[in-house]
């Protein structure tokens, strides 16, 4: 018997015990002391019934993902589980955390289950590229519904207690904080009973009437064709509940090993579980130690109640933080105050928000004209025009007003904050705090560090990102950070294979394919070119399109004319600029294939990622994968552009910017450290 597992006696109960910090994933040492408990339970004639529970903050959270693509000890989990529904005691789970995956599994395969009200239970193998490989597809269905099995597998999402006891997931909630205590009690109550042994496998009722029609798995697939695109597991998934629909319980369980070993060994599962870690490592800063404090953020002011200042603002009302809002003008400051309200109006129109929730945000506002209501605010965020003699104005206004110890950040996504941090006389209290747009919705949070920044200062940014349920990441001060920097290639090379002759609805195709949800031009419409083009003085296709008041699809339409749904068509208004900004420009017209395309626009991403990890302006290659992800949506089942690069083979990568340097000069220039990786065979 191992250490992370207790077996006591509780009257005829045996109640197994599981330690296994942070959160008991079902590792070899976890299932082998779940088997060596229940084992020890069967041979006891006192024991008539078995509670198996954990310690710590969850009931197992799931397989180690860890043991991942290694060879599995026995007992693997099915033996696990197994062990479990072969038992001839009475078997109840207690949960509490976050069971999830392999730890429902193991749950189900327990005749009841019992957990706390704060319980959140669910199958989120889906975001790593995976389905549940233990029964849950199987079961799942067999217990609640095959329409609750779909939506709950194929999110992912996680159910709390009230409505997992509604759809059968759970026996029972506890009516106490004593999980253990209460499902102790459970337990003599099923004996005392002679209450059945349920065994879910067994239950075919829930499935009857799907028997022999595709219908409902054919209507879930159109219907959700466009967000499934891409996710092999959406799909498998889908396939095994249809089988446990179809197949008698044995065979459906081989059906769902075959889909999830299918699914395993996909580059798509291998990118989602390196995004799965990525995204709990950006946090883990080499020169702060875990012990460094934090400062404590209980209210924040904002200046600037734009649309940047806004989205950041609403981060914070919905996370419980008063904030104080800042503008010059009154006008300014009523404007910016009615959009938020706007924004969450939406929320609660849409069901995502209660009026009361609504409510309770806009009353942590308040709206000032003066700095001086910033005198004991514990973090200011200036989010104002994108100049440096503005920025340092606001600076030094702060710096004349806020307490000791008040965190000064700028939301720049440019600018140097050393120099910004100059027009302060607490250059170490100040650091930058990078939103992406729309700022309440993004996941990215760049914390920039500047040279003096204070690492309690940096480290109150990082930690500041959970509260307000953004991912941060870590970046040195450097022109454009690290998202907005390697993301520019794309655009650069978007703007020069349209002028070189390729076809724009071609350049968004590629990038739609390879899994953004929209290219690159239909992008710059989006956005709006006059936004994109802001302050350029340069002869381009957006600086022609916005003379002719052809801004977007805000106004007039741009690469794209849009009908009253905004569907698309290519402009032959734009399609005429282009040959003439091209012939102007004197631009040499060229073919190529998507492939060839697909590397012209994302190769120099990758590149640009090289020289921002050789410069240290982001501590890992990781970082910078998180970045794209959470801050432009680069596709998670690719993994990020570095990822992706190390699939593709570095080498590849390489030849072929050599190969476009030689055609299309500079641009392509492999940087030093790329072709220092390729020479030592290393990877990103
Ligand atoms: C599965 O079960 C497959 C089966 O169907 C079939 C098998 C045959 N394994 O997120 P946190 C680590 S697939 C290994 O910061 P929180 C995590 O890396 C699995 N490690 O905490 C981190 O380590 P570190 C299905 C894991 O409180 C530490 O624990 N299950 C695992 O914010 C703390 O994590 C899932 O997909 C794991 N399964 O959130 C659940 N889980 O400190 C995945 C966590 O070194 N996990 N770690 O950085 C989660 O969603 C969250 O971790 C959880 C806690 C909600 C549990």
């Amino acid at each position: 018997m191992t250490t992370l597992q207790t077996y006591e006696i509780h009257g005829d109960v045996a109640l197994i015990t599981i330690d296994s910090p942070p959160v008991n994933a079902l590792g070899y040492d976890v299932r082998k002391a779940i088997v060596d408990g229940f084992e020890k339970a069967a041979g006891d004639s006192g024991v008539n019934a078995i509670v198996l529970t954990c310690k710590g903050r969850t009931f197992f959270a799931g397989a180690d993902i860890r043991e991942f693509g290694t060879t599995q000890k026995s007992p693997v989990l099915p033996e696990v589980i197994s062990t479990i529904e072969s038992s001839p005691k009475l078997t109840i789970a207690a949960m509490h955390g976050t069971p999830l995956g392999g730890g429902l599994e193991t749950a189900l395969a327990c005749h009841y289950r019992i957990a706390l009200p704060t319980t959140r239970v669910g199958l989120p193998e889906v975001h790593l590229g995976l389905l549940p490989g233990a029964g849950g597809t199987q079961k799942l269905p067999r217990l609640t519904s095959v329409e609750a099995a779909l939506d709950i597998i194929t999110s992912g999402r996680q159910v709390k207690s009230e409505e997992a006891l509604s759809l059968g997931i759970l026996d029972k909630v506890c009516s106490s904080e004593d999980l253990v205590k209460e499902a102790l009690g459970y337990a003599n109550d099923l004996v005392a009973d002679n209450a059945p042994r349920v065994l879910v496998r067994e239950r075919n009722d829930k499935l009857a009437e799907h028997k022999g029609s595709a219908e409902i798995f054919n209507t879930f697939r159109s219907k959700n064709a466009r967000r499934f695109r891409g996710f092999l597991a959406k799909e498998n998934i889908t396939k095994a509940i249809q089988a446990a629909v179809e197949l008698p319980f044995e065979e459906g369980l081989m059906r769902e090993r075959e889909l999830f070993m299918e699914l395993m060994e996909s580059r798509a599962s291998a990118a989602q579980r390196h995004v799965f870690f990525a995204e709990r490592e950006t946090i883990k800063i080499p020169d702060i130690p875990k012990t460094t404090p934090v400062r404590a953020i209980d209210s924040v002011g904002i200046v600037g109640a734009g649309t940047m200042g806004g989205g950041i603002a609403m981060n914070f009302l919905s996370a419980g933080i008063p904030v104080t809002m800042l503008e010059q003008k009154q006008e300014a400051l009523d404007h910016g105050i009615s959009v938020i309200q706007k924004n969450y109006q939406r929320s609660v129109k849409s069901g995502r928000m209660s009026e009361a929730a609504l409510e309770s945000c806009m009353s942590l506002i308040t709206p000032s004209l003066d700095y001086a209501d910033f005198s004991t605010v514990d973090l200011v965020i200036e989010a104002v025009f994108e100049t440096m003699e503005i920025k340092k104005a606001v600076f030094s206004s702060l710096d004349a007003v806020v307490k000791d110890g008040c965190i000064l950040a700028s939301n720049t996504s440019y600018l140097d904050i050393n120099e910004i941090a100059t027009s302060t006389s607490r250059p170490q209290d100040v650091i930058g705090l990078h939103f992406f747009s729309p700022a309440n919705i993004m996941p990215l949070l760049e914390v920039v560090r500047g040279e003096k920044s204070d690492l309690e200062v940096i480290n109150t940014g990082m930690r500041l990102a959970k509260t307000i349920r953004k991912t941060p990441v870590l970046s040195r001060v450097g022109w454009g950070f690290i998202a907005n920097r390697v993301m520019k290639f794309r655009s650069l090379q978007a703007d020069s294979l349209v002028l070189q002759g390729i076809n724009p609805e071609t350049i968004d195709k590629v990038i739609y394919d390879y899994g953004f949800a929209m290219g690159p031009i239909a992008m710059k419409d989006l956005v709006g070119l006059d936004v994109i083009g802001r302050g350029s003085t340069e002869l381009t296709v957006d600086s022609e399109l916005v003379s002719m008041d052809r801004l977007g699809q805000k106004k007039n339409g741009g690469y794209y004319d849009y009908d009253e749904n905004r569907q698309r068509t290519l402009s032959p208004i734009a399609m005429d600029l282009i040959k003439e900004v091209a012939a102007k420009k004197g631009v040499k017209q060229i073919t190529a294939d998507e492939d060839e395309i697909l590397a012209r626009l994302l190769y120099p991403v990758i590149n640009e990622g090289a020289k921002v990890l050789d410069e240290g302006i982001a501590l890992r290659s990781s970082d910078i994968d998180i970045a794209c992800i959470k801050g432009y949506n680069w596709p998670v089942y690719q993994g990020g552009p570095m990822f992706w690069a190390n699939t593709v083979g570095l080498d590849n990568v390489l030849n072929k910017l050599r190969e476009f340097e030689q055609q299309y000069g500079d641009a392509f220039t492999p940087s030093p450290y790329l072709e220092k990786l390729v020479a030592e065979g290393k990877e990103f």
